[in-house]
C-alpha cells in the first residue's frame, strides 16, 4: 500500500468557517477513499504562502526530513499548489506530490464506470493537467504510477500536450453530443409531465442508500467519498399515487474543484432541471454546518440556488442521543428526520413531497362502463385509487388523478363525472 504524508495547510487569506481541523479531517477522509495509508498529517499555518513553494523553503525542508524518516512514498497537500510551487517541493523534498484536486480527481477516475462518466473526468484531469506540463518535474514524477496517476478505467494518463489538446477537443465534442441526447430524454420526460426530483447533498450523506430504499435502484452505496458518479433515475409512486423521477447525483465537497464542476456540468444539469431538490444530510457527521454550507455553495454555482428544496437530516438511526434532533429541526425549518438505512419516517418525506406538488393532483369520483377496464388500468398506473365499486350502471371510482391526464380525459363522453375537488 502506497504510504503518504498528508500536509494540511490554512492560509490566513482565506476565509470562510472552515477550520484547521476541519480541514485535515476532510483531507483523512479523502486519503483513506484512495487506500492510501496516511503516516501522519502534519498542519501548516502560511502567514505569507510564497509563490515558489506555497509554505515556504524553509518549511519545505522540514517536511523533507519527516518524509525521509516516516519513508513516506508521497506527500499529500490539502490545498491545491500551482504547477510551479509542485516542481519545486518535488525537487526539494525528493517525493511525489498530490494536491488536493489531483486526490479528487484520483477518487474520481476509480469510481467512474459509465462512458460518459469516465469521459467527464478524463477531462477534468488533462485540463488540470495541461497547464501544469512545463519542464519535465510533474512529467517524470507522474510516471511512479500510485495516486495522482491513475485514469478512469485501466488507461494511464497521457503526458504528451499536443495530444493531450487534441485529446481534450475530442472529449469536449463527444461529451456534448451526449448532453444533447441527455436533452432529447429530459424534452420528452418533460412532456409527460411527470415532475423530477433530485437528490443532492454532501458527499457520503447517504444519497444512494435514500434513492435504493426509496425505489429499489440498486446504486452502489459505500463508506467511501465519492461512490456515485453516474446517476440513476427511476420512478417512483408517491402514497397519493402521483408518479414522479427521482434520481441522485456526484456528491458535493467544499472547494470541489472547479475543473470537475465544469466536466460534469452535462451531468450536474439534472439538477437545474429539476422540479424539486431534497438536501440529503448526514446528521451524525460533526461538520454538518459547514456540508449544509458547501452544498448551497455549490448550488448556486450551478444556478439552482433559488430550487424548492426539502431537508432530509439522514442517519437518525445513529443517534443514540435523540436530543440535538430537535435543534437541528430548529436550524433547518421544514427538515425531515430520516434513516434511509432503516426506512425510518419515510412517511413524513413523502408527505413533504407531496405538499410540494400540491396543487398538480385532482380528487375526483367517476363512472365509466364496466367495457373499459382499459382506464381502471391506466388510473391505477397514473393515480391512487381510493375506492372502486362495481355497479349496475357503471365502475364507480373514487382517486386522485394528475390534472394533466384530467385534462385530456375532461372529453371522454364515456366518463361520467360525479363529483370533483375543483
Ligand atoms: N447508519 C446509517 N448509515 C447510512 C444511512 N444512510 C446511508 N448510510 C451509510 O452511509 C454511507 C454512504 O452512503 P451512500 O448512500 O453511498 O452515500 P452517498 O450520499 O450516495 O455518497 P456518494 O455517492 O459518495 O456521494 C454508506 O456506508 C451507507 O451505508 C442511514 O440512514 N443510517
Ligand atoms: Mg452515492
Amino acid at each position: 500500500m502506497e504510504k503518504a504524508l498528508l500536509v494540511t495547510i490554512a492560509l490566513n487569506s482565506e476565509k470562510g468557517n472552515w477550520r484547521l481541523e476541519d480541514i485535515a479531517y476532510e483531507l483523512e477522509e479523502l486519503v483513506r477513499t484512495c487506500r492510501v495509508e496516511a503516516l501522519d498529517n502534519i498542519t501548516c499555518v502560511c502567514h505569507k504562502p510564497t509563490p515558489n513553494f506555497l509554505i515556504g523553503s524553509g518549511k519545505a525542508r522540514e517536511l523533507a526530513l519527516l518524509a525521509g524518516e516516516l519513508q513516506a512514498d508521497t506527500l499529500i497537500f490539502s490545498h491545491d499548489l500551482s504547477g510551479t510551487q509542485q516542481r519545486n517541493l518535488e525537487e526539494v523534498i525528493g517525493k511525489k506530490t498530490v494536491d488536493r484536486t489531483q486526490l479528487i480527481l484520483d477518487i474520481f477516475a476509480r469510481h467512474a464506470k459509465s462512458l460518459e462518466g469516465k469521459m467527464q473526468v478524463e477531462l477534468a484531469q488533462l485540463q488540470y493537467l495541461l497547464p501544469r506540463l512545463v519542464g519535465k518535474g510533474i512529467v517524470l514524477s507522474r510516471q511512479g504510477g500510485g495516486i495522482g496517476t491513475s485514469g478512469p478505467g485501466e488507461t494511464r494518463l497521457e503526458v504528451d500536450r499536443r495530444r493531450i489538446r487534441k485529446r481534450i477537443d475530442k472529449l469536449k465534442k463527444d461529451l456534448s453530443a451526449l448532453t444533447l441526447h441527455r436533452q432529447t430524454i429530459r424534452k420528452r420526460r418533460k412532456e409527460n409531465a411527470l415532475p423530477t426530483v433530485v437528490l443532492v447533498g454532501y458527499t457520503n450523506a447517504g444519497k444512494s442508500t435514500l434513492l435504493n430504499a426509496l425505489t429499489n435502484a440498486g446504486q452502489v452505496v459505500s463508506g467511501g467519498l465519492f461512490t456515485t458518479l453516474d446517476p440513476l433515475y427511476k420512478s417512483l409512486q408517491l402514497p397519493n399515487g402521483e408518479n414522479i423521477v427521482i434520481s441522485d447525483t456526484v456528491g458535493f465537497l467544499h472547494n470541489l474543484p472547479h475543473h470537475l464542476i465544469e466536466a460534469f456540468k452535462a451531468t450536474l444539469e439534472e439538477v437545474v432541471e429539476a422540479d424539486l431538490l431534497i438536501h440529503v444530510l448526514d446528521i451524525a457527521h460533526p461538520r454538518i454546518y459547514e456540508h449544509y454550507q458547501a452544498v448551497l455553495e455549490v448550488l448556486k454555482q450551478l444556478n439552482a440556488g433559488e430550487k424548492p428544496v426539502i431537508t432530509a437530516l439522514n442517519k437518525i438511526d445513529l443517534l443514540h442521543d435523540k436530543g440535538p434532533i430537535d435543534q437541528l429541526k430548529k436550524d433547518f425549518p421544514g427538515a425531515v428526520a430520516i434513516s434511509a438505512k432503516l426506512r425510518e419516517n419515510f412517511e413524513s418525506l413523502f408527505k413533504e413531497i407531496e405538499n410540494n406538488f400540491s396543487g398538480r393532483m385532482l380528487e375526483l369520483k367517476v363512472i365509466i362502463p364496466h367495457s373499459r377496464m382499459d382506464l381502471v388500468d391506466l388510473f391505477y398506473r397514473e393515480g391512487k385509487i381510493k375506492k372502486i365499486d362495481y355497479l349496475h350502471e357503471g365502475i364507480r371510482i373514487h382517486l386522485n388523478l394528475p390534472k394533466v391526464l384530467h385534462h385530456k380525459l375532461l372529453h371522454n363522453k364515456e366518463i361520467k363525472i360525479v363529483n370533483s375537488n375543483i
